[in-house]
């Protein structure tokens, strides 16, 4: 409770405080140092840290600037994997972003070159030849941490046990190298947000999303590693719909930043149009906003798998909404159903989007910045 608003209770109240309450108040004060302060205000959060995976891509931008702009998170590093764009250009955007924040003092290291498994493939047609909607990015004055993406992970999450939220809004890869090269990492890591998959649609295939389409096999090592894992997938992303009047308030305030994000959204928007769509999607900085307030998004616990070999659904993040199989015994050269077989959820799947709440609050972390 602030002052100004404890003062207003205290004078709404018609009769004299009782002594023992009053006392009590005083000697609040007397203990915080006096009543000049704001010793009844709410102390700021404590920011969390987290590691950002990305491959910027321009929704990976704007996810980018609202973190740095959210003083819930203390972003600790980012590592870079190749999707939207190849790994080599990724990175350049990365260090050209945080160049733009005036964060040179957050490490950006690179990772992998490809997928686990599948040729690399990216989308130079969504987010122009730079990956960034052809928009100039100051030229990168930051340096790349010397380490591979993995194994800085890795050594933060061993620094840190128990603390670092894991944020891939990239294609699983890094974080899939991580797990396999150092599954002790998996109960010292805090969770991870992912942004990928869907359990109602598709937006590369008929049933499979980007990030996990481009490596599918990364991530089913991710979901199924042993830690908490929130997905922030197409179910809800594509209910966060960025439009020509969100656009308009994010016009109403410069900055470095804000005129960025600026040139950035309406691209988006631009390029949504050609198709027919009223808004773009907020893919990426969705999963950051749930990062720093899960309550944008409702979630169920289910289990999911990534199909990694079918025909026409590889990719696909295959969700058991009621965590539950037939149980079959062979019998006469036939199977017989004979139960239910529980199936252990292993994804916190959002399912339901407070949209407005989080575009609001995006516009506001940028305004001014
Ligand atoms: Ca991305």
């Amino acid at each position: 409770m602030s002052m100004r608003s404890f003062r207003q209770v205290a004078s709404k109240s018609r009769r004299p405080f009782p002594l023992p309450a009053a006392l009590i108040v005083l000697s609040i004060l007397l203990l915080s140092g006096g009543p000049t302060g704001t010793v009844l205000a709410q102390d700021p959060p404590v920011p969390r840290p987290v590691i950002i995976d990305t491959d910027p891509g321009t929704d990976d931008a704007m996810a980018i600037l609202l973190a740095l702009n959210s003083p819930e998170l203390d972003v600790k590093a980012f590592t870079v994997v190749p999707g939207n764009v190849t790994a080599g250009q990724a990175l350049i955007n990365t260090l050209g972003l945080v160049t733009l924040a005036g964060r040179c003092d957050i490490p950006v290291a690179a990772g992998a070159q490809r997928p686990l498994a599948q040729k690399l493939i990216t989308a130079e047609f969504v987010h122009g030849e730079d990956g960034m909607g052809n928009i100039e990015l100051p030229s990168p004055a930051c340096d790349v941490d010397g380490r591979f993406g993995p194994d800085l992970i890795i050594e933060m999450v061993h620094a840190m046990p128990g603390e670092i939220t894991l944020i891939p809004i990239g294609p699983l890869t890094n974080i899939a190298l991580a797990v396999l090269k150092d599954p002790s990492i998996v109960p010292l890591v805090k969770e991870v947000v992912v942004m990928g998959g869907s359990i109602t649609e598709g937006n590369v295939t008929a049933v499979a999303e980007a990030n996990i389409y481009n490596d599918p096999e990364a991530a089913q090592v991710v979901f199924h590693a042993g830690w908490k894992v929130t997905m922030v997938g197409l179910d809800v992303t594509h209910r966060t719909n960025f439009g020509a009047a969100h656009l308009e308030r994010l016009s109403a305030t410069s900055g470095r930043q804000n005129d960025f994000a600026k040139l950035v959204m309406r691209f988006l928007i631009d390029l949504s149009a050609q198709f027919g769509a009223d808004g773009t999607p907020m893919h990426d900085p969705l999963a950051l906003g749930v990062a720093i307030d899960p309550s944008f998004v409702d979630t169920r616990h289910m289990r999911v798998d990534v199909e990694t070999r079918g025909e026409f659904t590889r990719g696909m993040t295959v969700g058991n909404r009621y965590n539950a199989v037939e149980h079959n015994e062979e019998r006469d050269g036939r199977l017989v159903m004979t139960g239910i077989d529980r199936v252990e959820p292993n994804v916190h799947v959002a399912v339901e989007v407070d949209a407005e709440r989080f575009l609001s609050f995006f516009i506001e972390r940028l305004a001014g910045r």
